[in-house]
């Protein structure tokens, strides 16, 4: 087998402005310590609740605030960084230092999977800082097309560093000696997939757009499709999105008349903007039903947002299935 090269060595040819690689490198290295505290599960006392709810009105899990703070102390330590914000902090946190960059982040996507050993992980996002000045929450809410990279870490049988920085999707593997190892050169998302994701057991809440499109999907060859589908659903976003880019697949969080103000259940500025910039990235689509995520204005720091992403010809059909109302 011929050597690996490591995250160092990948980003000495990237294109990037030195800068956004320090906050890469910070990032990866605070996603390794992430992964020994996750997997360090019951023997370090992380798992379970920690009796308080986060400003989503969510409740808050052990290692959602141990996350935090790990990758938050490692942020606002890192030169390049104006400004974070988080899904588990109500405000954006400023660092005193101007111009640079401004990294959005959930800690630890996938909540209800921590106890229970299930793949959970890492999102984050990064944006260009204001020059001159202190960032302030208004400098946060910039379309996703801004973002100078993107990211994730995967805690599962392998922890994976998933990035997408000035073009082409990247995945590294974390070696035994804590090292990220370039495992996946080149990831792409096919056009095509018979494969779909979505919490089906909300389905009688959906639009029924989603709900026509989904009914197709159910009814196999016999139906408008024409052809079988399979469904995974593992109710962490990160793993979901890892699964469409290893071998495509769709992937829906849409709107549901649960709670009907809502627009989705997913956060836009650290949860929708960077996935769908890695899965565009990598050849895939990323949409609120019809629009381009990466095209919305965001509004509010915790705005959320309907999402429907992976592979392209499937998303245009749900898109079809959105118009025609
Ligand atoms: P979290 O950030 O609190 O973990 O919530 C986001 C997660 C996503 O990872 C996942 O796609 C979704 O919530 C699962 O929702 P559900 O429990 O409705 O299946
Ligand atoms: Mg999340």
């Amino acid at each position: 087998m011929t050597a690996l090269i490591d995250l160092a060595s990948h980003l000495a040819g990237d294109p990037s402005s030195p800068a956004v690689k320090t906050v890469v490198t910070e990032i990866a290295a605070a996603c390794a310590r992430i992964s020994r505290v996750v997997a360090g599960g019951a023997i370090l006392g992380n798992l379970g609740a920690a009796g308080i709810t986060n400003v989503q009105d969510e409740e808050q899990k052990k290692l959602d605030i141990l996350t935090n703070d790990l990758l938050s102390d490692a942020l606002k330590a890192c030169e390049p960084v104006a400004g974070i914000a988080s899904e588990e902090l109500e405000h954006v946190e400023t660092t005193g230092r101007h111009g640079g960059y401004l990294v959005t982040f959930d800690p630890l996507d996938g909540s209800s999977n921590i106890d229970v050993n299930v793949s959970v992980g890492t999102i984050f996002s990064i944006l260009p800082a204001p020059e001159g000045r202190e960032p302030t929450e208004a400098d946060f809410l910039q379309p996703g097309r801004h973002q100078v990279g993107a990211g994730y870490a995967v805690y599962g049988p392998q922890t994976m560093l998933v990035l997408t920085l000035t073009s082409g999707v990247v995945g590294f593997t974390l070696s035994a000696d804590d090292r990220w190892l370039l495992t996946h050169a080149k990831s792409t998302i096919p056009a095509d997939t018979a494969e779909f994701a979505i919490n089906m057991s909300n389905q009688r809440h959906w639009a029924a757009p989603i709900r026509r499109y989904v009914d197709g999907c159910l009814q196999g060859k016999e139906g408008p499709r024409a052809k079988n589908f399979n469904m995974r659903w593992v109710a962490s976003m990160v793993a979901d999105v890892h699964r469409i880019l290893m071998r495509g697949g769709i992937f829906m969080y849409p709107w549901d008349a649960r709670e009907p103000t809502k627009p989705g259940k997913l956060r836009l500025m650290y949860e929708a903007n960077p996935m769908a910039l890695i899965v565009e990235r990598a050849g895939g689509k990323a949409t609120d039903g019809v629009t381009p995520i990466l095209d919305l204005a965001p509004s509010k720091l915790h705005q959320r947002v309907p999402v429907v992403l992976g592979s392209a010809n499937e998303v245009d059909e749900v898109a079809r299935e959105t118009v025609a109302g």
